[in-house]
Formats: C-alpha cells, structure tokens, sequence
C-alpha cells in the first residue's frame, strides 16, 4: 500500500486530454474484456509521456493509431506511455474480474446484477485512463452479454444500436453527446422490471424516464417515478433548469455502498432510496426516496453540466445539490421539519465531525484517499453555506447569481472561487469576507452577554464569535455570520434595537462582536437567537427556564421555539447529571403541559417539541462527556417526563387520529406526533396493551415500526416477542428485515454483544451487503450508547474485530463505520484509552486499506 497525501494548492491543469473515448466492453464474471479507444490530445509545449490512472486492471494489449506500442510501463496504479504523438489514438484492452470485486468500485457483479461505481475514482479499475474530473470526453460504449441472463444493457445517453452475437450474447451501443469526466460514466446489465413514463420539459421535449427494478418489486417503483417527476418540474420553476436528454434511467440495485449516483442519464441506486411501499416503508423511507432521487436529479446540472475541477472541490456540487435538494424536500412536504431534521445532522454529526480529528473546512486542503471526504462537513455544513449565501443576497439576487454561474461554466470544470465569483457578479454585498467559510474549519460559537440597567430601562445584548481550535488548523479568524436576531420580553413584547443593526431580523456578525442597544425597557429581555438555524454555529445564550418557556410561546421563528424546549431539556438533563433534579420543578412540568395542551392540533411542531434531544446532540455542548452518566441522566430524565406529563400525553395520543395510510404531510405529522408520545408512554406502567394494539393494528410500516420502538424503550418482554413476529412477516424482504436488524443492534441490554454475533449468523446477513453491515454494526457502533461505550471496552474491541474483517473486503464501509470510535476526543479519560487501544490495535494491523489509514492515523496522530 502506498499512502500519499494529495493537496489541493498542488493541482496542475493536466498535460493531456481525452476528447473521445470509444469502449467495448464484454461482460465475462472473473474475465470482463474492456477495449477502449481513447482520442488523446497534448496539452501545450512539453515532451512527457502519457501517465494513465488504473487500478486492478490486467493488461491485454495497447496500440497508438492502430500500431502495437511497447514503449510504456506499468508502475503500481499508473501506465506510462511513452514516445506519443500530439495528437493520437490509443487503444487498450484490459480483463477485469467485477465477480470478486467486493470494494464495489469500478465494475462489480453482485446479486446477478453487473454494475458500476465511478465516482471518486473508481473509473480507472475499469480501463486505464486520465481518472480525474478536469477531463472531459464524449463516450460511446458498446456491452455484450448474455442474452438470457442480462437482457438489459444499459449505459450512458441514448441507445443508438443493438443486435445479436452469433454465440447466444447481445449487444447494445449507447452514446452520450455530452462531454463529461470519467466519475460519472456508468454501465449495468442485469434482468429487471421496467417502470416507464414521460415527461414532457418547459421547452416541449419528450423526455423517456425508466425505472430499472429487481424482478417482482415494480409495485415498490411508484413513488420514486412520480418523485422523479415532481423533481425535474421543480428545477424548471425554481431554477429555470430543464433536463437535456432524451432518456432518464434509474436502476436500484441491492449491494452499493452510498445512498445514489448522479451518472448522466444512469442513475444508480441502493434500493433503499428507491423502493417504498406503504407497507413496508416508513414515512421517513419515503421522504428519503423522493429526496434521494431529486438531489440525483438535480446534480445534472449541479454536478454534471457544471462540474469540479478536482475533488478538493467537491462542496461545490454536493454543498449545492444538497441545498437544492433541501429546498426541494421543503417545498413538496413542511419547511420546519425539514430545517429541524437538518439541524439535527449538524448537530449529531457535523459538529462532532469539526471536533474530531479528521476536521476539515468544507473545501479540504488535503487527502489520502478522497471516498473519506464524502463527509457530512462537505455535504451538510456545505449545503448550510449556500444556504448563507441565499440568506444573505435573497432569492431573487440568489437566483440571478445562479444562473450566472451555469450561464458562465455550463460544460466546465470548475473551482468553489469561480462559485464565489459567479454569485459576487450580482451583487453588491463583498463576498470575499463570507468566502472564509471555504477555508476555515471548526464550529464557531456566538456567546450572548446582556447588561441591563433597570434605573435607566436600558439594556445591551453582545454577540461574540469565537472559534475554537481544530485539529486541522490552530488560527482561526471571525466570519461573516448572518444571525437571524430576535427579542422579546416575558409577556411576548418584540423589540427592536437603537441604531438598526437588526435589518429584517438579520444581524451580520462580521467582527469579533457586536452590541446591541434598547432603550425604554423595563425588565431584562430575552435575546432570541438564530431563527431557523441561520449559520452552522453554536450559541451560548444561558436563559433560564423560564425565559425558555417564553421564547416558546412568544417567538416567531417556530424553529427558534423548538430550539427553545431543546434547551430547556438539555439544561434539565444537566440537573439530573448534577444531582440537583429537584430544580425540574412544577413549574417546568406545568409549563411542558401547557405545550402540549394549547400546541394540541399542531402535530407538526409537537411532534419536534416533544422529541429530547439524543446523546450525541447533548455530547455537543459537553466536554470530557462521562457516557455512563450522561446516559443515566437523560434516561432518568425521560422517566420523569413520561410520569410526570402521562395524562396530557395520554390524552393527547388519544386524540390523535388513526386513520388509513396516507403519505400526505398532514398524516405524516400526526403519525409522527403519536408515535413520538407513544415513545415516552412506553416508560410508564401501562403502556404494553397500547403499543401491543398499535402494531397489531398497523396498516403501514411507520406504525409498526413506532410500535417496536416503543417497546424496545419499555425494555420489557414485549420487545422479544414483537420481534420474532416482525422477523416471520418480513424475513424475506432485506430492506425492511435491515430495521430489525438495527433495532435489535441498538438494544440496550447486557448480553448485547452475543446478540450482534447471532445477528451476523443470521441467514440473511452478509459482509458483502452494505446495508447489511451498516444495519447491524453501524447502528451499533453510532447509535448504541451503552453498548458500544461499555466501561470494560468490549463494544469498542467488538467494533474492531469486524473492522479488521471488513477492510480486506470493503474499505470505504470499513471507513465510514470506524467513525465514532475516531471521535474519542469527546468522552472522558477512561473512554478515551480504551477506544485509542482499540485504534492501536488497527494501527498495528499492517495491512489497513487506505481508507481506514487516513482515519486511524489522523486520530492517534
Ligand atoms: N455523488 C453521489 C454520492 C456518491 C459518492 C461516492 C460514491 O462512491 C464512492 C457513491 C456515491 C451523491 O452525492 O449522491
Ligand atoms: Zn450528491
């Protein structure tokens, strides 16, 4: 293995270019032959050779203009060519072996199904090739397979032919006339049910859309065609961005080791984001679906048309797409749950993420193996960036600086600066102090500080940032943060500050700090901070529970009210952590009972209000977190929730209708309120028959789910014995048998660990499936508090056991899942050690992928 550390300040324009590629590619289990043709130019003055990317590749043969050439070599991961002409054609035929290929990268042949992964870099374990995204060429590729076995022949663009073979294959060729980088070049054959419609674009072009299922699930296809359709309608009104072939093609497949891939005009899917049935999909699964789908659709031209110049650029199409994609989800279903559900990422994971030692500003500096950098920081905080950017210019101005910025780069690849650019062409606000955001890494904290003069009536709220240190970079500078400012007094007065710093309740923090003058007031005021999350920040604002109760009934940001009760149970936990729980007095319960009283028909908002925040949410604001005593405490602190709300809550849950399934956003709200009070009911003595009742009755798989749930809390019997029937109903179906397997891996029980080894015996198991791998161990290592962290190390070592396992199969799975234990920095002292001996142990391994290098070491580093 040979580690090396790729910067983005070393980028160079490469020497050469490919305008065309030509392949032909006859699909063989262990012996693929791929012959592809490849129109190679030289770029400038200079005589280097041609240095080709490839990875596990076997070389068969290579000739320029048709004549053999010898006069190259093969060093790990590269061909050099050398003695080439200016401008030529080199042909190289290469075998590969997609059946042993479990990395799922490159071609891989799984579940009777060939398919591809490119992106990052995965197109050069099919043919050697200049694997990078500044190299855009227009592709032709011709497939053959077995007829029988692999009737459908699928890559990129338009089908422009197709016969048979005299010996029993077929053949399809398909062209794309869109010039595009190898990352997103795709190809699938297999034999699937075919979903079909159309859809007709703004300018009145007929576009085919095709849905490529596994055989018997069509039904499952649906959703995701009509998401499909509401997505490409969307980017038209929104964004003025009309699809630009004549196909649309979407295949599901079982074994992949990411949510989707954008490939032009082949998409490529883990079923999971694609099939959904009332059934067996919960109302979550079906927001993903249609989420997933659009933000794949929407790449097309945030993404493809418009792409990176290098992968140090990828925020550029992910921290938009998923912007896009957000808006998108928040328009077809509710805008609140939407910004708590994002919030909720950031705050789980992001921040966690900027804590560890694998911190990186959204656009990193630099990489050893680019698949680590598919991070909830270039994703998520990306997105919450260009939201910044959109907060700040507005909508209108946002959009016109979009349009400049494909009207400029339509066709190119391109940088996060050409972005910045793009979007400070129309506009007059400098954006070159908000760029900071690409660069520097680390959550920044607004602390509030107030001073109130009650002889005067005067009051002066301060706003600072400070950015704490990362492990990535020590100095750290003040941001431009737009902070959506609000201010109120206990009986819900709003106020507006002397000098009108506060501009259509924005305050731009962009120094160290700001003051903020009332005057005319006659008690202190209550600073409302950060509406509907307006920066990827913490905020240090201490307001007693009281005032919190206020902000929730007074304040107009309904985010900013549920930020609200967040707080205030976090500082209720902190009471019981402290032993001072008698502090959570009548007067909070009482307060909490009002919520739920006069929020009663507001199922949208109760349903977020009444959620406590999870534990990893609470590690964000503690230090050296003992997770024993956390967890205690927020468990101790759920009871009392439960007894001491149990007749509203009851009262509430029965008021909460059932009704047939329907995926609308008002059923989805109150489907989601009952079961998140089902959830605290289970902690009280009579919740059994209830929860036995809901799943017993369930039409649809959010409510047998919340049922299971409900009794995994309860920790009684009953949990078991659901279980096992949940196990015989759905025992066939792996996307939803991945639900069981996730909540029996986060049971918190003693004899977890024998638990995990039987699931992995269990018939339907495999090392090879990703969902599989993430269902049973990822959820155990991310979401089982007490078992993952218990005080002897034996969920750490269990952890690593797999991990060892897992690499030599598929690295980028093994990487992903080593993340918590990589996030030690969190826990306090005697945590800390055993999951470094655990990081030891990897470390000592010798033969660790890439992958799990980059993560390991940087966090022993
Ligand atoms: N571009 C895809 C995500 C993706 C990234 C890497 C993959 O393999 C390493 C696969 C998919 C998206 O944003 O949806
Ligand atoms: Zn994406």
């Amino acid at each position: 293995m040979s580690i090396q550390v790729k910067k983005r300040v070393d980028y160079r324009a490469p020497v050469f270019t490919i305008t065309d590629v030509n392949m032909d590619v006859r699909l063989h289990p262990t012996q693929t032959r791929v012959s592809s043709t490849i129109e190679v130019k030289r770029n400038g003055e200079h005589d280097l050779p041609l240095t080709l990317d490839g990875d596990h590749l076997t070389l068969v043969s290579l000739t320029i203009n048709d004549t053999p050439h010898t006069d190259y070599q093969e060093t790990p991961g590269q061909l050099v060519v050398n003695q080439v002409p200016d401008t030529f054609s080199l042909t190289i035929v290469t075998h590969i072996d997609p059946q042993h290929n479990q990395a799922l990268e490159g071609l891989y042949l799984s579940g009777g199904t060939y398919c591809t992964q490119c992106e990052a870099e995965g197109f050069r374990r099919i043919t050697y090739y200049l694997d990078r995204p500044d190299v855009l060429a227009r592709f032709q590729v011709t497939l053959h397979g077995d007829k029988d076995t692999y009737p459908t022949l699928l890559a990129n663009g338009n089908p422009i032919a197709r016969g048979n073979n005299d010996d029993g294959t077929h053949w399809v060729t398909w062209q794309d006339p869109h010039p595009k980088p190898a990352y997103l070049f795709a190809l699938v054959a297999g034999d699937f049910d075919l979903l079909e419609d159309t859809f007709t674009t703004m300018s009145g072009k007929q576009v085919k859309l095709e849905l490529y299922v596994d055989k018997g699930k069509q039904d499952k296809g649906h959703f995701a065609l009509a998401a499909l359709k509401r997505a490409m309608l969307w980017d038209e009104q929104t964004f003025g961005l009309e699809y630009d072939l004549d196909i649309y093609m979407i295949v599901a497949v079982d074994f992949f080791n990411m949510g989707a891939m954008e490939n032009k005009g082949l998409n490529i899917f883990n079923s999971k984001f694609v099939l959904a049935s009332q059934d067996s999909a919960t109302d979550e699964d079906f927001f993903n679906v249609e989420a997933v789908i659009a933000h794949e659709y929407f790449h097309n031209w945030t993404g493809n048309r418009v792409t990176c110049r290098d992968w140090f650029q990828l925020s550029l199409k992910e921290g938009l797409t998923v912007f896009r994609d957000q808006q998108f989800s928040a328009d077809m279903t509710s805008p609140l749950s939407n910004r708590i559900k994002h919030v909720r990422v950031m705050r789980e994971h992001q921040f966690a993420e900027d804590a560890s030692a694998m911190s990186h500003p959204i656009r990193p500096e630099e990489v050893i193996e680019m698949n680590n950098f598919y991070t909830v920081t270039v994703y998520d905080k990306g997105a919450e960036v260009i939201r910044m950017f959109h907060t700040i210019l507005g909508e209108q101005t946002f959009r016109a600086g979009m349009d400049e910025y494909i009207k400029r780069h339509d066709g190119q690849a391109v940088t996060c600066d050409d972005f910045i650019a793009a979007m400070q062409s129309v506009t007059d606000i400098d954006l070159s102090h908000f760029a900071l955001w690409y660069s520097q890494s680390g959550t920044p904290v607004i602390e509030v500080t107030t001073q109130y003069d009650a002889d005067k009536g005067l009051m002066d709220i301060t706003l600072s940032q400070h950015t704490p240190k990362t492990a990535d970079q020590n100095d750290k500078v003040s941001l431009y943060i737009p902070v959506a400012f609000d201010c109120i007094d206990s009986q819900g007065q709003h106020y507006q500050d002397d000098d009108g710093q506060i501009s259509n309740g924005m305050l731009m923090l962009d120094t160290a700090a700001k003051t903020l003058h009332f005057s005319n007031v006659s008690e202190p005021l209550i600073p409302v901070i950060l509406g509907n999350f307006s920066a990827p920040v913490k905020v240090d604002n201490e307001l007693n529970a009281s005032q919190l109760l206020a902000v929730f009934k007074y304040a107009h940001d309904n985010f900013n009210r549920w930020d609200a009760l967040q707080s205030l149970y976090s500082w209720c936990i902190v009471q019981y952590e402290k032993n001072t729980e008698n502090n959570v007095d009548n007067q909070i319960w009482q307060g909490l009972e009002q919520v739920i009283t006069t929020e009663a028909d507001n199922h949208e908002l109760l349903g977020e209000c009444l959620v406590i925040p999870s534990f990893e949410t609470l590690c964000q604001t503690r230090k050296l977190v003992d997770v024993g005593a956390l967890n205690r405490a927020r468990e101790a602190f759920c009871k009392a929730f439960a007894d001491n709300l149990q007749q509203p809550l009851q009262t509430l849950f029965d008021k909460l209708p059932v009704n047939p399934y329907q995926y609308s956003q008002q059923a989805v709200n109150a489907r989601r309120c009952r079961n998140v009070v089902l959830g605290h009911l289970a902690r009280t003595a009579d919740a059994q028959g209830l929860i036995e009742q809901q799943f017993a009755n369930a039409d649809n798989m959010t409510d047998s789910l919340g049922a299971l749930k409900a009794a995994q809390i309860s920790a009684g019997p009953l949990f078991d014995k659901l279980m096992t029937q949940f196990e015989e109903r759905w025992n066939q179906d792996p996307l939803v048998l991945d639900k069981w397997f996730g909540l029996h891996a986060t049971t918190e029980r003693d004899d977890i660990l024998s638990q995990l080894t039987l699931l992995q015996q269990h018939p339907r198991f495999a090392m090879g499936n990703p969902n599989r791998v993430r269902a049973v161990v990822g959820s155990f290592a991310f979401f089982n508090t007490a078992g993952f962290h218990r005080t002897d190390g034996s969920g750490y070592q269990f952890v690593t056991d797999y991990l060892l396992e897992l690499d030599a199969v598929n690295p980028q799975v093994a990487a992903r899942i080593v993340t918590p234990l990589t996030q030690w920095q969190n826990y306090a002292p005697q945590y800390q050690n055993l999951m470094k001996t655990q990081l030891q142990r990897l470390m000592n391994h010798g033969k660790l992928s890439g992958d799990l290098y980059e993560k390991v070491s940087k966090s022993l580093a």
